[in-house]
């Protein structure tokens, strides 16, 4: 009945879909200058959300970034930065756009209401308002960010291996760059690329071919470890990495364990560069991106040194 479904609204576990998809609780960022508001709204999610508190639009700003929320409950009027400029600020930054916001605001009138819309705002929530309301418009939109951030994730991802593609390459090898140029510290580049992989899938055929594109991948993932390492399918039987805070003799190292672990998978290949198995080859470059350089610099020194690895009989590594 309609009873029993809207008492469904406030029993817990309400957003057990999402907490499963994301194997933890949702973060939500409440936010409004009157403490009686927050605490009101504290109590709907308390049970079921990670709650964060901000009584300010500045303070709501920098719990986004520090928390990175998946949804905000937001105050139009507030001293200070109002709601809709916080909104604004939200729309207007890269690493926060895809937060949803939703207005709670007593100022309820279309025109008010299109203007917190127009901002970006997901939704607008009247107060005084009913729980069960909140909590259904709430996991309505935690649904919907759920679902879009899989699909973001999935149009990073390359079909055949599984490991991200060049898109996502792009996009965080950048970031990285400028990373690393502001906290000054080294970072370097590989590419990794399968010896003699035309005359494998003459030999084998295509299809054994992609079986061994995809183990050697899952290979070079497993032996990136550190959380900022970047891994992505560059193209063909090309991979690139990325490693943040490594110097050339640290790179160097994870180089050979690549070569050595790749040829301990023991794919049979007859015309290997070395003992009958597939093997890769790599370049390497790495330079301190605070004293100059750019990161097609660097890609381009990574490509020459691919190729001296090759000319110098493949199998190895050239930095
Ligand atoms: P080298 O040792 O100099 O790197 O020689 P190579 O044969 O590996 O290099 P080349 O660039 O001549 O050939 C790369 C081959 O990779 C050609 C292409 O058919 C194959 N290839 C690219 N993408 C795929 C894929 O998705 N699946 C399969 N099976 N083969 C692919
Ligand atoms: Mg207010
Ligand atoms: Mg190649
Ligand atoms: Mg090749």
């Amino acid at each position: 009945t309609m009873d029993r479904k809207s008492a469904d609204l406030l029993a817990p576990g309400l957003f057990q879909a999402v907490q499963q998809a994301w194997g933890r609780k949702p973060k939500l960022l409440i936010v409004d200058d009157q403490p009686v508001n927050i605490q009101a709204l504290y109590q709907i999610f308390a049970s079921d959300c990670q709650v964060f508190m901000a009584t300010s639009g500045e303070q709501a700003l920098q719990l986004c970034q520090e928390r990175q929320p998946d949804l905000v409950l937001l105050d139009v009027q507030m001293p200070g930065m109002d709601g809709y400029e916080v909104c604004r600020r939200i729309q207007a930054d890269a690493r926060l756009r895809e937060i949803p916001v939703i207005f709670v605001t007593a100022h309820t009138d279309a025109q008010q209401e299109t203007h917190g819309l127009g901002l970006g705002a997901v939704d607008f929530i009247a107060k005084p308002f009913t729980p069960a309301v909140v909590r259904a418009r709430v996991r309505t939109h935690l649904t919907l960010k759920c679902q879009s951030d899989a699909l973001r994730e999935l149009a990073f991802l390359d079909g055949l291996t599984g490991v991200h593609n060049r898109r996502f390459f792009d996009e965080r090898f950048q970031a990285e760059f400028q990373r690393a140029r502001r906290n000054g510290r080294s970072l370097a580049l590989m590419m990794v690329d399968v010896d003699y992989f035309k005359r494998f899938n003459d030999e084998y055929g295509h299809l054994a071919g992609d079986d061994c594109l995809r183990r050697v991948a899952e290979c070079l993932r497993n032996l990136l470890r550190r959380p900022p390492d970047l891994m992505c399918r560059f193209g063909g039987e090309e991979f690139a990495c990325v490693l943040p805070e490594t110097e050339l003799d640290g790179a160097v190292q994870v180089a050979d364990r690549m070569i050595a672990t790749v040829q301990t998978l023991a794919i049979p290949h007859k015309h290997a560069a070395q003992g009958g198995v597939v093997s890769v080859s790599i370049g390497l470059a790495a330079c301190f991106p605070a004293l100059g350089g750019s990161p097609e610099k660097l890609l381009a020194k990574a490509d020459e040194q691919l190729y001296a690895a090759k000319a110098a009989g493949r199998a190895r590594v050239s930095a």
